[in-house]
């Protein structure tokens, strides 16, 4: 049984003919992506709105339509995973790198579904490092306004050097502990000169979908 499939999947029946769709980033939306490749075959009228280079490339090898996001908005849709899901359906998302692409497609649609196993879920967010995109300028000034904020926070690697994400910036992983109130540290992040935006996704769900061995769950 794979819970991440059975989300991803049971996702994908919330795209109606004609559709504008925003497409999120991981290994749980990639199955709904593949679902999504597949009707498109069968005749599915649909355009995508990618999150991120490696979802554009997805979606191109499946022939899906793409559009740009600013000739797409409102989208009707947005399908996107996260890492941490609170009993809020608050979100920490960005363990991919693509969490500002990911918050501005989401934040130009009419719904954001969510797709997860039941890993995800967690009382207060937190345990998860909080991925914050950083201006590489100066970015050790950046870390040390956000180490006075009490979190602590990590610059990201990739293989060779520094992880650089689709918009040339850095990723910041910040422990901050649990976060008894996310819409705060969010804002007070954001507030920093040399932050582009967090992983935090307040009050941005309207529905999640967790895969389980017996099938899929929705909260709403
Ligand atoms: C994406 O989905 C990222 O924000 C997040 O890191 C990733 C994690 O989900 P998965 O476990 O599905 O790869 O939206």
């Amino acid at each position: 049984m794979n819970a991440k499939k059975i989300a991803g999947e049971k996702a994908a029946d919330y795209v109606k003919d004609g559709m504008t769709v925003g497409l999120g980033t991981g290994s749980t939306v990639y199955w709904t992506i593949l679902k999504l490749g597949e009707r498109v075959k069968q005749g599915l009228e649909l355009r995508g709105v990618p999150t991120s280079e490696r979802t554009r490339q997805l979606a191109e090898q499946l022939g899906i339509p793409l559009v740009p996001l600013a000739e797409a908005e409102p989208l009707d849709l947005t399908i996107d995973g996260a890492d941490e899901i609170s009993d809020e359906l608050d979100l920490i998302k960005g363990g991919g790198g693509a969490l500002f692409r990911e918050k501005m497609v989401a934040l130009a649609s009419k719904r954001l579904l969510i797709v997860a196993d039941e890993s995800k879920r967690v009382q207060r967010l937190g345990a998860f490092p909080l991925p914050v995109e950083v201006v590489p300028f100066a970015w050790e000034v950046t870390a040390r306004r956000i180490e006075r904020l009490g979190c602590h926070p990590r610059l990201r690697l990739a293989d060779k050097g520094t992880f650089l994400t689709d918009n040339g910036n850095f990723i910041l992983d910040c422990d901050c502990g649990l976060i008894a109130e996310p819409a705060v540290l969010n804002r007070k992040l954001k507030e920093l000169t040399g932050v582009v935006d967090t992983g935090l996704f307040i009050g941005m769900a309207d529905t999640v979908i967790i895969g389980a061995s017996e099938g899929a769950k929705t909260v709403e």
